[in-house]
Order: C-alpha cells, then structure tokens, then sequence
C-alpha cells in the first residue's frame, strides 16, 4: 500500500516525465524547422488529408477531393467548348479561316533549323550570370505596379495576392510515399546520374510564382545535378517581368520578341541548352523534396525514357499545397481530352514508376539525345495545347517509354481558364494542334478523333511532311500498335462499345450529380461538351461508366428505389444495361428502362409505362 505522500510524489513524477515527452516530441518532430505560417499549413492539410494504411498521402477528404478534381480537370483540358461565346466565335468563323501567322525568324533563333543548336550560348537579354548563389534571397516578391485593392486573379487567374503573401521559399510538405523517403542521394542512386538543364518558359507569369519555381528547384535539387536554368520569356507585355531571377545562380534569359507559344519556346530553350538531360517545368510550380533524383535514374536506365514527375496541386485561391492520389496516369479520350485515370495494378510496388499512355505535358526529363533524335516538338503548333499528345504518341511509338515517378512530386498551379490571349483563338488552335497530331501519328483511328471533335475536321494543318517523313525516317509502329500494348484500355468506338459521349434527350443529358460513390444520378440541361458530369461510356459488357478525367472508376448502378446511382465498376448483374433498338437503356436484371419522366430525378420503371419520349436516349458521339 502507497502512504498518501509517495502516492503524491508518484503522481508528480509521471506528470513530469509526460510534459518532458510531450515537449521533445513537439521539439525533435520532422516539422519542428517549420515557420508558423507553414504549421499551420501543415495542420489544414492534414485536417483535409486523411493518412492511410499505406501512410501514402491521399485527398480523401471530400472537399479536397473536389477541389483537386476541380482543379486537375479545369487546368488540364483545353479550354475549349468552357467558352462558349469563344466558341460560338470560332463556329462562325469555320467557313473563312483565319491562316496561322507564317513562323517568323526571331533574332538568330530560325524556327526552320530546328535540329541544329543556332547560338547556344546566345543571350537574348544581356543578364549578368553572377558566380555567386543569390543570396540574400527575396523574401517576398511584390508585382510590380500591383494593387492590394485590385482583383488579384485580373492577371494570371489565380490568385496573385495569395502567392505574394508567402515567402519565396517557403517549405512544402513532403507528399511522398514514405517509402521514397528511405532512398538517399547520392548513396542510394547510381554514381554517374546525368545532370539536367531546367527549362521554363513563361508569357506574363506573376514574378512570386516564377521566382518561387526557380527557388525550388535551386533549393531541392542536388546542386550538381543542375548545370543550368534556362528560362524562355515568350514575349511578355512587360519586357522585364522575367528580371526578378537575373543574377540567381545558373539562371540565364532568353526572350522572344515576338510570341511563339510555349512549343517553340522549349524548343528554343533545348537548343540553348548544352546538358544530357533537358527537364521542363511550368513557370508556376514548386519542386518537392528530393524531386529531381528519380527522374533522372529513369533516363539513366533507358536513353528512350521520358520521366515525368507525380503532379501535386498548388490551389490557385490560396496557394495551399496538396498532395494528389498517387497510381494515377494520364490517358485520354477521343475528342484528345487528356484526363487521369487509375492505372491498372499489375502487382507492382507503389513506388514503381507507372507507365503512362500519356504525359499532362508541362513536366518532364528527357535526354537530349533522344529529344533530338526523336524530332523535339511539332513547331508547326501554336500557343498552347496538343504537344502532349503528339510527343507521346511519338515517343511510344518511335521506340521510348514513359512513366510517372511516384517518388518525385511537383507542385502546380492548376488554373480554370488561359490566362493569356490565343492569336487566332484558342478553339482553332487547339484544333490545328490536335488535328496534326492525329494527321501524322492516328492513321484510320483519326476518324473517332474527327468524330469527336468535329471541329478540328475544319482546321487549316498547315505542311506536314516534315512531320510524315520523320515517322518514316523513325522507322516507326502503328497507332494500332501503340493501342493494343501501350493503351489497351481505351475503347474504341464501334469495337468496344455502344456508344459514347452524353446521353442525351433534347437538351437534357444524364449528368452525374455529385459524380462520387452511391451519388444520385440526374437529368440536368446539357452541359459544354467534355464536362466532367455527362460524359459516359456504354461499353460492350453492358456497362455504363462515367468518364470525368479524375481517375475514377463509376458505373451506373441501380438503388432499392430505382434511382440511378454511382457504383464502383463491376460487370455484376445490378450495372449491367442493354441499349435497345428504340433507344431504350434496359437494366437487364430487374428489366426497367431508364426515364426522364420524374427528372430531374433519373429513374428505371417498367419499360413502356412512360411516354416513349421520357424512355428514348441517343449518343452525342
Ligand atoms: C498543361 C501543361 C503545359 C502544357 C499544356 C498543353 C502541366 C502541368 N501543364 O497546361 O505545360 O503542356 O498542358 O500545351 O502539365 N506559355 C508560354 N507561351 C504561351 C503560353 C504559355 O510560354 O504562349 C507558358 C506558360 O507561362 C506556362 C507554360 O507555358 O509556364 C504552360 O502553360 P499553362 O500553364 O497555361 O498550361 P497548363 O498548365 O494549363
Ligand atoms: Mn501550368
């Protein structure tokens, strides 16, 4: 039995030993270096960010879910069909194209002589290329002439003020798998990793997002695998806006006095560029820890390789840094939407680089070697848009690979809207882009492109043999090749499937309500084409997926009451469906017919109790 006293000493000491715990776990933890502002950082994101079993970093959360599937699928299709009085402009347009511009020669840097290195150490403007590191560094980067009062997003279409109120180099949670993190460089990486040229290129970015990018990539990347970054100012209004970086350690400027779209600036860029290994990077962006390593183990493995980074997402209101779902790659579909999608497992381990049908396109290691060897990029495509597609194609095609590195992560600023003009509008472009992509490298698989987009069937190409002719001089496989081994999962209309696109009555389409797990389904006015709530796919095995580019994997499922609901994908009898001859959607176990009758509710009753108009769907595609 404890005296009263020793009891007291007792509870005395325990408490003690608690609070000096309490204290050292607090003081020694991974984020004791942390400033406030990135606590609680920190904390909101691991309020949104559940841990999971794996303790991979994933946004099960709902609400960050939607923001990164909002974000991940506005930024990430073109901005095409979002617009529609840009759209209805480039419709009437159709019957008289505008022809593109002629490429012109800019300086010394001659669009024609793509292959060869013009002037690689030109400099467009004279910047000094101090010896130094930068420092002190700057703390906080203001616009120059910005307002607190104005609209932050007038500029960029993200938040400006947001960016500005955080330090530029503030740190960034380390979203990696923790797996990653016990690979060390150097021990852990081959001794002879290639080393890199950064490429940016940037049309009137905001100085704290493009300073922030190149501070991340100075402060997270192995200082001897950096030889340089060079950054392509693409004719921004303010012919300084780039001096914010001159004189940062290894920074050089190339500027182009006239708009050449972010395709030929790489280019230009690749060509100034004297290292084994090219590695482009959006001007908005922030490298994770350890980000730069694993990619180049790829291209280390395999010259043919190209590597591209998991992409993170920088919310464009507040700047917040979220980790994204890891196993996702890119895919796309026929109207040349590119979109996540869950890759199939094949047994592998989570960290494994996953090979994807197709890059987002704005990060990326290639070797020089192959970049060149390959045919660089299309420079017979303007502004934005359509790149990624046709460098992929060609890359799996030509004889190369491409995986996604789950180890490294790279945060984005994913945006709604282009927040630059498109000479020529950017429908069109995106058309003339697409459609030279699918004239080179689709063969008859371009009809479903054309079928999907039939727009593009109008857009004015431009010469193509440069193009047809690298294909030949590559000695390259077919697009049917490259469906059947690299993109198996894609289907093919009127192979695999009974029709796709919205399902449609009128101007009423099916949309996918909230678009998550037991969401109930809608009849809602039709939506611009590619949205992410009514686009479907009624497959030859009676299923109905939902098609939103996020990576999910729903079929349309029927609940107790007969309302359309969101299920995971299964080919089980309850989402199992028959499209009829009079355009009925029959549920082949229970018999019911998809009707309108009490929309916007979607629901199934026998087939035939409602007017024939309520029960009748037809495919936009
Ligand atoms: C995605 C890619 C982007 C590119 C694009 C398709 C990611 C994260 N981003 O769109 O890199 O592949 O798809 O073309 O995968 N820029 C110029 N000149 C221009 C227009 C843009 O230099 O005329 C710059 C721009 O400042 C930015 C980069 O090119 O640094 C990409 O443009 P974006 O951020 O508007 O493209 P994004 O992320 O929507
Ligand atoms: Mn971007």
């Amino acid at each position: 039995m404890l005296t009263r006293r020793s009891r007291a000493l007792l509870i005395a000491f325990l408490m003690a030993w608690c609070l000096a715990l309490l204290y050292l776990t607090h003081h020694t933890s991974p984020e004791s270096h942390l400033s406030d502002q990135d606590l609680s950082d920190l904390e909101e994101l691991k309020r949104r960010v559940q841990l999971e079993g794996d303790d991979d970093l994933l946004l099960n959360d709902q609400v960050a879910q939607e923001e990164f599937r909002d974000a991940q699928l506005n930024a990430l299709r073109d901005s095409y069909g979002e617009n529609e009085e840009e759209e209805q402009h480039d419709f009437e347009n159709i019957e008289h194209p505008t022809p593109p511009p002629d490429a012109k020669i800019v300086d010394n840097f001659d669009v024609k002589h793509n292959f060869k290195v013009v002037d690689p150490r030109a400099e467009w403007v004279p910047l000094p290329r101090p010896s130094q590191p930068s420092v002190p560094r700057i703390k906080f980067v203001e616009e120059v002439g910005s307002r607190k009062s104005s609209d932050p997003y007038a500029k960029n279409n993200f938040n400006v003020h947001a960016s500005n109120k955080l330090p530029s180099d503030r740190k960034v949670p380390d979203t990696r798998n923790p797996m990653c993190r016990k690979r060390k460089y150097p021990e852990d990486y081959p001794p002879d990793l290639p080393s890199t040229t950064i490429i940016f290129t940037f049309h009137n970015e905001a100085r704290s997002t493009l300073y922030r990018s190149v501070r991340s990539v100075l402060d997270r990347s192995p200082p001897e695998l950096i030889d340089e970054v060079i950054l392509i100012d693409d004719a921004s209004d303010d012919p300084e806006q780039g001096k914010i970086v001159e004189g940062m350690e290894k920074v050089r400027i190339l500027r182009n006095h006239e708009r050449e779209g972010l395709i030929r600036s790489r280019v230009r860029g690749a060509n100034a560029a004297q290292s084994p290994v090219l590695t482009f990077l959006d001007s908005h962006i922030e490298c994770n820890t350890d980000w730069l390593p694993p990619l180049l183990e790829q291209l280390h493995k395999n010259y043919r390789a190209v590597a591209s980074p998991t992409i993170d997402v920088i919310n464009m209101d507040n700047f917040r840094y979220l980790g994204s779902t890891s196993g996702l790659r890119g895919g796309f579909t026929w109207s040349m939407q590119f979109q996540w999608e869950t890759a199939p497992l094949k047994g592998k381990s989570a960290i494994d680089p996953i090979p994807t049908p197709m890059i987002a396109g704005g990060l990326f290691s290639i070797t020089k070697r192959w970049f060149d060897e390959s045919g660089q990029y299309d420079l017979d495509m303007d502004v934005w848009g359509g790149e990624n597609f046709e460098i992929s194609f060609r890359t799996w095609m030509c004889g190369g690979r491409m995986d996604i590195v789950p180890c490294s992560r790279v945060g984005h600023v994913f945006r709604k809207q282009h927040p630059y003009s498109f000479p020529g509008g950017n429908g069109r472009t995106y058309d003339k882009n697409t459609a030279r992509t699918a004239e080179v490298w689709m063969d008859e698989y371009k009809q479903h492109f054309y079928h999907a987009r039939p727009s593009a069937k109008f857009a004015a190409v431009g010469p193509l043999e440069e193009r047809t002719e690298l294909r030949k001089r590559l000695n390259c496989k077919s697009f049917g090749w490259y469906l059947e081994n690299v993109y198996p999962e894609l289907s093919v209309p009127g192979r695999d499937m009974v029709g796709f696109g919205q399902i449609k009555q009128g101007m009423q389409c099916i949309d996918a309500g909230a678009g998550t797990l037991n969401a109930k389904l809608a009849v809602q006015h039709c939506l611009p084409q590619d949205s992410d709530k009514q686009e479907w796919i009624f497959r030859n095995d009676g299923t109905i997926k939902l098609q939103d580019g996020h990576g999910t994997n729903f079929c349309v499922a029927l609940d107790k009451d007969n309302h359309a609901v969101l299920h995971t994908c299964t080919t089980d009898p309850p989402m199992l469906w028959t499209y009829t001859e009079s355009k009925q959607i029959r549920h082949r176990e229970t018999g019911l017919c998809l009707t309108s009758s009490k929309k916007p509710q979607l629901r199934a009753f026998p087939c035939g109790s409602t007017s024939n108009e309520n029960e009748r769907w037809a495919f936009t595609k």
